[in-house]
C-alpha cells in the first residue's frame, strides 16, 4: 500500500473527468467528417511509407521487420480511424440503449489480419507491400498476440465484441490492459515452464492511450455517516488511490463500416514520484507508490478454475469496474442525463463473477455520490446488470472474505450487507423462517469463513442470469442455484455460446471459405445459418473431393508451421486427432492419454498387428495454471508418452504424439482447420459449454465427445451419424457418484485398462522410474474425481468406430461437410441476437 497520505478527500464528490468539450467542437473543421486515406494500391504505398518514415522514423532501406510491421499496422488503423471516429460520434448522438461488456479477460488473438479483413484492405495491402518488395506474410509473423485471457471465457469475450461490432450494436467492451498476459509456455524435459509474456515490448500499434480521460480509483480507508440536511448519508474516506488510464482498441465490424471500442484500463500512480522523499535520498521509497500502483494491471492471473483469493486479484476487479462505471457515467452519458432512465440507456453484462463488485460500486455512486435514495437506486441497479455464469465447478465460484473486502472496500461491504439483509427479508416473506434455506441463499456465508459469495450477489442483482449452453443452464437452475431459480421465476435463461466466423473460418481457413463462397455466395460470413445450403453439396462427389483437398492442404500448412515453430511434424496420410484446451482434470486429457497408451501397448505386446492400426497423429495443446500440480504432471506424462511412442520402431510411425508448447489463438487458427477428429471428452456435467468444439465442427472435423456442454447441441444439429458419442450422461454420472464410485473396480475388471495403467506405472515412459508418474496413477485408481476409468471402455469402443469410419474417406468427408453445413447456429452473431432478445433488449441489430 503506497504510503498513506492523510485521509484522502471523501469519495462523495469526485469531480467528473475533464470532458474537454470546448468551443473547438463547433469549429467547421471539427464538424467535417474525418476522411480515410485513398484505398488504392498506390495510395496504400504512400500511407505505408509515410508511417514508416514519419511514425517509425526509418527509411525503408534501414527498416527492421518490426518497423515495417508497425508501419503497416499504423497504416491499416488510419484507414479504420475515419469510421471509428464517425461511429463513436454517431453512437454518442444516437443516445440509444447500449451494452457495456465487463470482462476481466479478452483473448483477442492477432489484430492485423482481422483489421485488414474488416476494412477490405487485404488484397490492396498485399499488393502495395509487394510493390515495396515486402512479403506481407513476413510482417504478419511479427505481430505478438495480446494474450489477455486464460481460455474459453476470454476468447468468448473477444468473439462477442467482434459480433457486436459486425451487427452494429451500440456497445463497448471494458477490461484490464495487463502489462503481462497469459504466460508463455515452454517445455523443459517435457515439463511446463512459464515465461513472462512481455507482449508490449516491441510496441503495441493497435492501442490508443487517453491519459486525459484517466479516472481516480480509491481503495481501503474507512466509512462514516453524516447528516446531509436531515438525511443520514454514508461516505467513504479512502486511504489511497491510483489512476486508471484508458487505452482504446478498435473493434471493427465486418464490411459494415462500423468500429466499436474496447477500453482497457492501465493502473498508474496518482503521484508517480515523490520528489521530497527522493531529495531525502530514499530513491526506492520515492517511486514505491508508482511500482505499487502499476502492480494492479501488471499481470493476468493464470488460473481458469480455482480462484486463489488473492488481494491483488480483488484490486484488479474493483479497479477496472470502478473506472468503467465512472467512464460511462461521465464520458458516455450526457452531463444532464436523468439517472432514473439509466435502464433505458445501458445494460452492464457481467462476464462471470469477476466484475460483480460493479454492483455495490454502482449502488455507492448512485446513493453516496448522486444522493439517490436506496430503493430507487436498487431498482435501477437490478435493471442495469445481467450475469453470465461460465462454470459448473463449485471451486471456480469466487468468494471473498469479509476481512479482505472490509479492509479494501469498506463501503462496498456495507452495501453488500444491506443488499443481503433486504434480500433475505424478501426470502423470509416468501418462504417463512426456513433457516436452512436462508443460510443456503445468503450472499454472506459463515462457512468455512465469513465471506461473500459473488455468484449469489450477481444472481440477486442481475436482471437475468444465463448459462452458456442448454445443459449448463439447466444444471444452473436445478443443481447449482435451485433456490434462486425458485425464488426468481423467469430470471434464469440460456444463451448458448458461439464463435466468430470471421476469425475462425474466413481468416483461419481461407480455402474452405472460398469453397463455401463459391457454392453459396458471400453472405454466409455474416449469416452463418446459410451454411445449411452445403447439405446438398455433401452428396456431390466433386465437391467432396475439393473439400477433402482443402483439409489436406490445411494439414500440409500445419506441418510447415509446426516444423518452423517447434521442429514438430504431422506426417501425410495421418488422421489428425486433436485435443486443444486448458489442461484440467475435468476436461480429461488423461482419457486421451489412456487411448494412446492402449493402442501402443496393443502393438508392443503383439496383441495388435501394427498394420491394422489407423495412422494417427495426436495433437495436444494445453496450458496448466502454474499452481495446478496434477495438471502439470499430466502435461509431463503426455510429453513422456509422446517421446517413447514416437521413437519406438515397433510402431512404424503409425502413432505420433505432437504437443507444440504455448497453445494460443494464433496456433489454434492453424491447428483447427487441419483437424479430422475433435476431442470433446469432458465428464458429463462439467464443461459449461466449450467453444473449441464449435470451431472444429465449423472447420469440418468430426467430434468424439460426451453429452456435455454444447456437445449436446452440436450432436442434435449435425445428427447422430455425424458425431461419435460415448460415455455416461450427466444423470448417469450423478447416479454412479451417489452409489459410490470405486475407480479401482474398473481397473480390476477391464484388461485393456489394466494393461495401459500398468504400463504407465511400470516406468515405461519415465526411463523405468516408477515414481515419476505414480501420483497420476494413484490419483486415477483411488480418486478419479472425473471418472476417467468409468468412461474408458465406452471411449475406446467409440475410438474403434472412428478408425472404421476413417477407413472410408469419402463417407468421412461427407460427414465432415454435414458438420459444417449444420453448425451455422454456433455463430457468435446468433448468440448476440439471443442476448438482445432475452436479456439486453437493446435496439434490434440487423
Ligand atoms: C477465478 C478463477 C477463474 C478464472 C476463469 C474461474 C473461472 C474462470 C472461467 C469461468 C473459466 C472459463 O473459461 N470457463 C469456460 O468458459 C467458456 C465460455 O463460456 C465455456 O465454453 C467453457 O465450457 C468454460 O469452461
Amino acid at each position: 500500500m503506497p504510503h498513506e497520505e492523510a485521509d484522502l478527500a471523501p469519495v462523495d464528490s469526485v469531480a467528473p473527468a475533464a470532458s474537454g468539450r470546448t468551443q473547438i467542437a463547433d469549429h467547421p473543421l471539427a464538424l467535417a467528417p474525418v476522411s480515410a486515406p485513398a484505398s488504392s494500391v498506390d495510395g496504400f504505398v504512400r500511407e505505408f511509407l509515410k508511417n514508416l518514415n514519419f511514425t517509425q522514423g526509418v527509411p525503408l532501406s534501414a527498416s527492421s521487420p518490426n518497423d515495417r510491421y508497425l508501419a503497416l499496422a499504423h497504416t491499416v488503423r488510419d484507414y479504420l480511424m475515419a469510421r471509428w471516429l464517425e461511429d463513436q460520434r454517431g453512437q454518442r448522438e444516437a443516445q440509444s440503449k447500449g451494452v457495456a461488456y465487463l470482462s476481466a479477460e479478452y483473448l483477442l488473438g492477432r489484430q492485423l489480419d482481422n483489421n485488414l479483413l474488416a476494412s477490405r484492405l487485404t488484397d490492396v495491402a498485399t499488393e502495395a507491400l509487394a510493390k515495396c518488395g515486402i512479403d506481407i506474410d513476413d510482417l504478419r509473423q511479427q505481430e505478438v498476440e495480446p494474450g489477455l485471457g486464460n481460455g474459453g471465457l476470454g476468447r468468448l469475450a473477444a468473439c462477442f465484441i467482434d459480433s457486436l461490432a459486425t451487427m452494429s450494436v451500440p456497445s463497448i467492451g471494458y477490461g484490464i490492459r495487463y502489462e503481462y498476459g497469459i504466460f508463455r509456455q515452454t517445455f523443459v524435459d517435457g515439463q511446463q515452464v512459464e515465461q513472462p509474456d512481455a507482449w508490449l515490448s516491441l510496441g503495441s500499434p493497435w492501442e490508443f492511450p487517453h491519459p486525459e480521460a484517466a479516472q481516480t480509483i480509491s481503495f481501503a480507508g474507512h466509512t462514516e455517516t453524516y447528516d446531509d440536511d436531515g438525511v443520514e448519508r454514508s461516505r467513504w474516506i479512502p486511504a489511497w488511490n491510483v489512476q486508471a488510464v484508458p487505452y482504446n482498441y478498435m473493434v471493427p465490424g465486418y464490411h459494415n463500416g462500423r468500429v466499436n471500442t474496447l477500453r482497457l484500463w492501465r493502473s498508474v500512480a496518482t503521484n508517480a514520484f515523490d520528489l521530497r522523499i527522493f531529495n531525502s535520498g530514499d530513491y526506492e521509497e520515492a517511486v514505491r507508490a508508482q511500482i505499487f500502483a502499476e502492480n494492479i494491471s501488471k499481470v493476468l492471473y493464470p488460473e481458469d478454475s480455482t480462484p486463489q483469493g488473492k488481494e491483488l486479484r480483488l484490486q484488479q476487479q474493483y479497479f477496472f469496474v470502478a473506472a468503467s462505471i465512472r467512464d460511462f457515467l461521465t464520458n458516455v452519458l450526457a452531463e444532464d442525463f436523468d439517472l432514473e432512465k439509466l435502464p433505458e440507456r445501458i445494460i452492464f453484462q457481467l462476464n462471470d463473477t469477476h466484475p460483480v463488485i460493479a454492483v455495490p460500486e454502482f449502488m455507492r455512486v448512485l446513493v453516496d455520490e448522486k444522493k439517490m435514495d436506496w430503493d430507487a437506486a436498487w431498482a435501477i441497479t437490478q435493471q442495469c446488470f445481467a450475469y453470465t455464469c461460465h462454470t459448473l465447478l463449485p471451486e471456480a465460484l469466487e468468494v471473498w472474505s469479509v476481512d479482505l473486502l472490509g479492509r479494501l472496500l469498506p463501503r462496498h461491504l456495507e452495501i453488500i450487507y444491506r443488499i443481503n439483509d433486504e434480500f433475505l427479508l424478501a426470502v423470509r416473506e416468501r418462504f417463512g423462517d426456513d433457516e436452512m434455506r436462508i443460510r443456503n441463499m445468503s450472499i454472506v456465508s459463515d462457512f468455512p469463513e465469513r465471506s461473500v459469495r459473488m455468484a449469489y450477489l450477481a444472481t440477486v442483482a442481475g436482471a437475468k442470469v444465463n448459462g452458456v449452453a442448454e445443459l449448463h443452464s439447466q444444471l444452473l437452475r436445478d443443481k447449482v442455484l435451485p433456490d434462486f431459480n425458485e425464488f426468481y421465476p423467469g430470471k434464469f435463461t440460456n444463451v448458448t455460446n458461439g464463435v466468430t466466423p470471421r476469425r475462425f473460418i474466413r481468416l483461419a481457413n481461407p480455402q474452405l471459405a472460398d469453397l463455401i463462397t463459391e457454392a453459396l455466395g458471400a453472405g454466409w460470413t455474416v449469416d452463418l445459418e446459410r451454411l445449411r445450403g452445403l447439405e446438398s453439396f455433401a452428396e456431390d462427389p466433386e465437391f467432396r473431393a475439393r473439400f477433402a483437398e482443402v483439409k489436406a492442404a490445411n494439414k500440409r500448412t500445419l506441418n510447415t508451421v509446426l516444423l518452423a515453430r517447434d521442429g514438430l511434424s504431422v506426417p501425410d496420410g495421418h488422421m489428425l486427432d486433436v485435443m486443444v484446451k486448458r489442461l484440467h482434470e475435468y476436461k480429461r486429457q488423461m482419457l486421451k492419454v489412456l487411448h494412446i497408451v492402449t493402442s501402443y501397448e496393443g502393438i508392443i505386446s503383439g496383441r495388435v498387428d501394427v498394420k491394422d492400426v489407423t495412422p494417427r497423429t495426436f495433437i495436444f495443446g494445453a496450458k496448466a495454471a502454474p499452481g495446478y500440480v496434477m495438471a502439470k504432471r499430466i502435461i509431463h506424462l503426455i510429453n513422456a508418452v509422446g517421446s517413447v511412442v514416437n521413437a519406438d520402431p515397433r510402431v512404424e510411425g503409425r502413432l505420433n504424439v505432437v504437443f507444440p508448447p504455448n497453445y494460443n489463438v494464433t496456433l489454434a487458427e492453424r491447428v483447427i482447420p487441419a483437424a479430422d477428429l475433435s476431442e470433446q471428452i469432458s465428464l458429463a456435467g462439467k464443461e459449461a459449454s466449450g467453444t473449441g468444439n464449435m470451431k472444429f465442427a465449423l472447420n469440418g472435423a468430426l467430434t468424439i465427445g460426451t453429452d456435455d456442454g454444447a456437445n449436446v447441441e452440436i450432436r442434435e444439429l449435425v445428427g447422430d451419424d455425424n458425431f461419435f458419442l460415448f460415455g455416461m450422461t450427466e444423470p448417469e454420472v450423478e447416479a454412479l457418484w451417489a452409489e459410490g464410485y470405486r475407480p479401482s473396480e474398473f481397473y480390476q475388471k477391464d484388461e485393456d485398462l489394466r494393461r495401459a495403467i500398468d504400463l504407465i506405472a511400470s516406468g515405461a515412459f519415465s526411463g523405468g522410474d516408477r515414481t515419476t508418474f505414480e501420483p497420476v496413477v494413484s490419483n486415477l485408481l483411488y480418486d478419479d474425481r472425473f471418472m476417467v476409468l468409468a468412461d474408458y471402455a465406452s471411449y475406446i469402443a467409440e475410438q474403434g468406430k472412428v478408425d472404421a469410419a476413417y477407413g472410408d474417406q469419402d463417407a468421412w468427408t461427407r460427414s465432415a461437410i454435414l458438420n459444417v453445413a449444420r453448425s451455422g447456429y454456433f455463430s457468435s452473431d446468433r448468440s448476440m441476437r439471443d442476448y438482445i432478445q432475452r436479456i439486453w433488449h437493446t435496439p434490434p441489430a440487423y
